[in-house]
């Protein structure tokens, strides 16, 4: 998908870059994502530089002519090898895992269970929006309240839309169930339309004259609070990966293996970003599974899934082991598929195989060097797409801004994302995490949204014949690089 010229210019122009004749041609016949390419270069550039020259587009674009040959310094378990200076290739800190569903389950799936899970969901939410609406609780109503100002607090139950193209929403609390009007004349209307089923939001309004409807004024969502994030003390970035999907015919070994060489610093860095690269989050999707999708097998080129872990090992053997490595699944993992999905398995962690990685569950909270970072492999991001207008797939971040809004990792019960029903809701957003990590759509996104760091991190996995058809267009073969000093994120290109 290239771009035409005026619309590179206008682009680097709205950053305040003017671009050099030798850069124009660059980007004129390039075709990953201008804007991730933009935030990136803006991010690297020093103040004082106006005019992009080339050498400024290539500082995020790594390619290895040459295969140089690998290094020793990588995980492969050394045979016969001094121990002593195996153990100082270890990573000084390990990740601190600070909120995780693995070993902790309680769930059996039974319709008790769900009854106490949304109650937990309720009341955590309620505590959340209870300090955010100034009007008295809807609980008190009494008879004669008709025509009062009120708020109230609830689950969705039920939207429709009325005869006249006003909406109503049904909210549900301890005490019972509720209508809420929105006015399709009025500015909130608009607002109305993003709310999803399941989700805990709160109102304020009007009571009708009979105290059966309240005529909505306000709606609340329980949002992050402007969040000051946290930053690691010293210099030290995190590359955030995701859906390498080993075993499918589209995995993108070359480009893996582009990072990998960057990673060792055996190609050229003249940033020597690299050598500050302390940790490696991997969200999900670390093969490519079995069955996963209708026709999956003829995209498969190793067609069993043990096989699948095996190779994603040697892979992720390549890896420097100074580097802590995080490893947390995805739904073509094998791991039970509801959320909150636990670890891999101790199975599938001997088949990988990888010395001195962290197994954690999706959605896990960890602290990278001072940093909270929430690692999810953002399954519902398909549900909020299809739920809430005006969300698409090239944007994911504002998937998760929804997300953070709602202080729920997936809001909507009963679509594609099914839900253990555990007897507190882990997907619920609490604490608000320094940055928020997730993958799943295969596309990179990169925000900032009050305060808290947005990184969807795209995949390893060119478009598949099902991708083809189900019009799916993946970013493949893009790592988003953050700094834990500043939280900056830069994304580095590995595609060629
Ligand atoms: O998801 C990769 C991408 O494919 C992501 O954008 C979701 C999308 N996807 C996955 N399965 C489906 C179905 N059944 N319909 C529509 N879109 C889908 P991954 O988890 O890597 O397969
Ligand atoms: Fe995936
Ligand atoms: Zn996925």
């Amino acid at each position: 998908m290239a771009y035409a010229e005026h619309e590179i210019i206008t682009l680097f122009a709205e950053a305040g870059f003017q671009l050099s004749p030798a850069s124009l041609e660059v980007l004129r016949s390039y075709d990953g994502p201008l804007d991730i390419l933009l935030d990136s270069v803006a991010g690297q550039v020093s103040p004082d530089v106006f005019v992009i020259e080339p050498d400024h587009l290539s500082l995020t674009k790594y390619s290895t002519e040459t295969t140089p040959a690998p290094k020793t310094e990588d995980r492969s378990v050394a045979e016969g090898g001094d121990v002593e200076e195996i153990a100082s290739q270890e990573p000084e800190v390990k990740p601190e895992v600070l909120f995780d569903i693995t070993n902790q389950s309680t769930c059996v799936g039974d319709y008790e269970e769900f009854v106490r899970y949304f109650r937990s969901r309720y009341t955590r939410l309620y505590d959340i929006l209870r300090k955010r609406l100034s009007h008295r609780q809807i609980e008190l109503i009494g008879r004669g309240d008709g025509g009062k100002e009120l708020g109230l607090i609830g689950m969705v139950s039920d939207i429709r839309t009325t005869q006249n193209g006003h909406r109503i929403i049904e909210l549900e609390d301890k005490t019972g169930s509720f209508s809420v009007l929105f006015n399709k004349d009025r500015p909130l209307f608009e607002a109305s339309m993003r709310v999803v089923l399941d989700e805990v939001i709160g109102v304020e309004g009007v009571l009708s004259n009979d105290a059966r409807i309240l005529f909505a004024n306000d709606l609340i969502w329980p949002e992050v609070p402007t969040h000051t994030p946290c930053k690691s003390r010293e210099p030290g970035y995190a590359l955030l990966l995701s859906d390498i999907h080993v075993g499918s015919n589209e995995f993108m070994e070359d480009a893996w293996e582009r990072m990998i060489f960057w990673l060792r610093g055996e190609v050229e860095d003249g940033h020597g970003l690299n050598e500050r690269v302390r940790h490696v989050v991997i969200a999900g999707d670390i093969v490519d599974g079995i069955g996963i999708y209708p026709g999956q097998e003829a995209d498969l080129n190793i067609k069993n899934v043990y096989e699948q872990y095996e190779r994603a090992g040697e892979y992720l053997r390549e890896i420097p082991r100074r580097l802590n490595l995080l490893i947390s699944p995805g739904n073509h993992d094998v791991v039970r598929q509801a959320e909150p999905q636990p670890a891999l398995p101790e199975k599938i962690q001997e088949i990988l195989n990888v010395p001195g990685a962290t197994y954690v569950g999706s959605p896990s909270l960890v602290s990278l060097d001072g940093v909270k970072v929430l690692v999810y492999h953002g399954r519902s991001i398909d549900d909020m797409i299809s739920a809430i207008p005006g969300l698409n797939y090239l944007e994911p971040h504002r998937a998760m801004v929804e997300m953070l809004r709602r202080r729920h990792l997936s809001p909507v019960y009963g679509s594609r994302v099914s839900i253990a029903p555990e007897d507190t809701d882990y997907l619920i957003i609490d604490p608000v995490p320094d940055v928020f990590h997730t993958g799943h759509v295969h596309t990179v996104g990169v925000d900032k949204y009050r305060g808290v760091t947005l990184v969807n991190s795209g995949t390893w996995q060119s478009q598949t014949e099902f991708q083809k058809r189900m019009n799916i267009q993946p970013q493949p073969a893009i790592a988003p690089l953050i700094d834990l000093q500043t939280l900056k994120v830069t994304t580095l290109h590995f595609a060629r």
